[in-house]
C-alpha cells in the first residue's frame, strides 16, 4: 500500500511543492487549504499524471471545521503516514506597539493554533499504528526576532517548542518529527504579507537568489523517505547569500 501524506496550505507556495514532490514520489495525497478551487485544480493536474488525491477544504483556525474534515476521511485514506503542517503567514511589519489585533490573531491561530489541531487530531491515529511522521513548517524567523516580526518570529518560535515538545512525547515511538526552517522562500507568502503590495513583496526578493517551494519540499522528501533509525529533527534552510533572518548580502 501507498504510503498517505496529508499536507496543509496545499494550495500554495512550499505545500504545493510539497504536493507536487511526495506525488513523484508515489505517496497518495491529501491536500487541504481554504480555496476549494485551487485544491480541485491541483487534484486534477496531480491525478493526470497518475496521483491519487483527495482535498479538504477547511481553515485550519477553525477547530470544529478541522475536526469534522479529518472525521470525513474514508476509511481507505485515514491512515495517515506523513503530515506535513505548513499551512502558515505573516501579515504586516509594523512596530510590536503598532501592530493590528486581527493580524495577531490570524498570525497566532494559523501558525500556532492551526498546526496544534492538526497535531492532536492526526497523531493518536499514528501512535496508535506506532508508523508516522510530522513534519512541521518552521522559519528562521522563530531563531531570533527581526524588526516589525515580532508576533511572526514568536509564532516559528512556537513552532520550534512544539517540535521539540512533540519528539520527546513520541521518542518511546518510532514516529519521527522534523522541524524545518526555511529562509527567504520566494511563494505568495510577501504578496500577503503585504496584503497585495505587488512592489513592496518582489523588494524582499531582490538581488538575491530566493529558494524555492521546491528546495524545501526536497528537504521533506528526504526527511520522509530517511531510514526508520533516522530521525531529521530540525533543519535550517537559507539560499546562499543569507546567512541569518536579518542578514542577506544582496547583489
Ligand atoms: P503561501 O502564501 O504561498 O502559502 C500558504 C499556504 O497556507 C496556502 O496554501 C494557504 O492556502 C495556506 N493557509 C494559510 N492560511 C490558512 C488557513 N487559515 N487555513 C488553511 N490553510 C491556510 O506561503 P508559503 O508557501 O511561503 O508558506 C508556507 C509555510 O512556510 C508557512 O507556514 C510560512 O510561515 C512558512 N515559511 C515561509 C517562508 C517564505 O519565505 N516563504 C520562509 C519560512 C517559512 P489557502 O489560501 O488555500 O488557505
Ligand atoms: C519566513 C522567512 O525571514 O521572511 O518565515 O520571516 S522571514
Amino acid at each position: 500500500m501507498k504510503e498517505i501524506v496529508f499536507i496543509t496550505g496545499a494550495t500554495s507556495g512550499i505545500g504545493l511543492a510539497c504536493a507536487r514532490k511526495f506525488a513523484q514520489a508515489g505517496y497518495r495525497l491529501i491536500l487541504t487549504g481554504r480555496n476549494g478551487i485551487r485544491l480541485e485544480e491541483i487534484k486534477t493536474e496531480l491525478t493526470a499524471q497518475g496521483s491519487e488525491a483527495l482535498t479538504l477544504c477547511f481553515d485550519v483556525r477553525d477547530r470544529q471545521a478541522t475536526e469534522e474534515a479529518v472525521a470525513s476521511l474514508p476509511a481507505e485514506w485515514n491512515e495517515i503516514d506523513v503530515l506535513i503542517n505548513n499551512a502558515g503567514l505573516a501579515l504586516g511589519l509594523e512596530p510590536e506597539y503598532e501592530g493590528r489585533f486581527d493580524d495577531w490573531e490570524a498570525m497566532i491561530d494559523t501558525n500556532i493554533k492551526g498546526l496544534l489541531w492538526m497535531t492532536r487530531i492526526i497523531v493518536p491515529g499514528m501512535v496508535a499504528r506506532q508508523r508516522g511522521h510530522i513534519i512541521n513548517i518552521g522559519s528562521v524567523a522563530g531563531d531570533a526576532a527581526y524588526a516589525g516580526g515580532g508576533v511572526y518570529c514568536a509564532t516559528k518560535a512556537a513552532v520550534k517548542a512544539l517540535s521539540d515538545g512533540l519528539r520527546i512525547d513520541l521518542a518511546p515511538t518510532p514516529i519521527r518529527v522534523t522541524n524545518l526552517k526555511p529562509g527567504l522562500v520566494e511563494t505568495n507568502f510577501s504578496r500577503i504579507r503585504f496584503r497585495g503590495d505587488e512592489e513592496r513583496a518582489a523588494r524582499v526578493y531582490q538581488g538575491v537568489k530566493p529558494l524555492t517551494g521546491d528546495d524545501i519540499a526536497d528537504v521533506a522528501l528526504y526527511a520522509a523517505q530517511a531510514p526508520a533509525h533516522v530521525q531529521i529533527a530540525e533543519v535550517l534552510i537559507l539560499a546562499t547569500h543569507q546567512a541569518n533572518a536579518t542578514l542577506i548580502a544582496r547583489q
